[in-house]
């Protein structure tokens, strides 16, 4: 089996990599003890702040709980093709990820003695400033997806210390753009780091 040294992209130390069965790479101290960090995306807090239902998930709606039903849509509608749509219109726009290195970023937080890794991935960047493109459907979610991408880019000013943004807000079925400059507000991109992991976690 190979397995190899690398530096942990989260914390910087040295760590031994080595493949699972089940095809994934979990990572050992160099005495081969675990070596685990307790990750949370920036889309994973988005995510609660923009889309989070208050429904009893345990809701009978005909035979299935609402969870499984929403489980079930789910998986028909494919999750990846969605994703695979939003790189498309972010590669054939310009974004093009630059790889893992240049995009990933990262700040570590400790809530109630606890150390949490913030990750995200910035679509680009110049010497101050965080770049977010946003593909919007129609203009009827102009505002929502606006509010979202100022909180990332909140966010994102927390974790790389960038003072502005530039939201990229392309309307696709009118082709045109809502372009928007940002000052990151960085109080509270950390209050909302902070308050999910407060409200979510212990
Ligand atoms: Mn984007
Ligand atoms: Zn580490």
């Amino acid at each position: 089996m190979s397995d190899f040294r690398v530096n942990c992209h989260l914390c910087d130390k040295e760590i031994i990599r080595k493949p699972a069965e089940d095809g994934t790479w979990p990572m050992f101290n160099l005495d081969e003890t675990n070596h685990e960090h307790l990750v949370i995306s920036v889309s994973t807090i988005l995510s609660d702040i923009h889309y989070k239902d208050n429904e009893d998930k345990t809701k009978l709606i005909g035979e299935m709980t609402l969870m499984e039903l929403e489980d079930r849509i789910r998986r028909l509608s494919s999750q990846e093709a969605a994703m695979k749509i939003g790189s498309y219109l972010h590669a054939t726009n310009g974004f093009v990820s630059r790889g893992f290195k240049e995009d990933f970023i990262k700040k570590n937080v400790i809530v109630s003695g606890n150390e949490y890794y913030i990750t995200g991935s910035l679509d680009d960047k110049n010497e101050d400033t965080v770049v977010e493109a946003k593909f919007i459907a129609s203009r009827r979610q102009l505002k929502k997806i606006r509010q979202y991408a100022k909180d990332q880019c909140d966010i994102y000013g927390w974790i790389t210390g960038l003072p502005k943004s530039k939201l990229f807000l392309h309307i696709i079925d009118e082709h045109k753009n809502e372009d928007e400059s940002h000052f990151n507000n960085i109080e509270r991109g950390e209050e909302l780091v902070n308050n999910y992991i407060k409200n979510n976690l212990r």
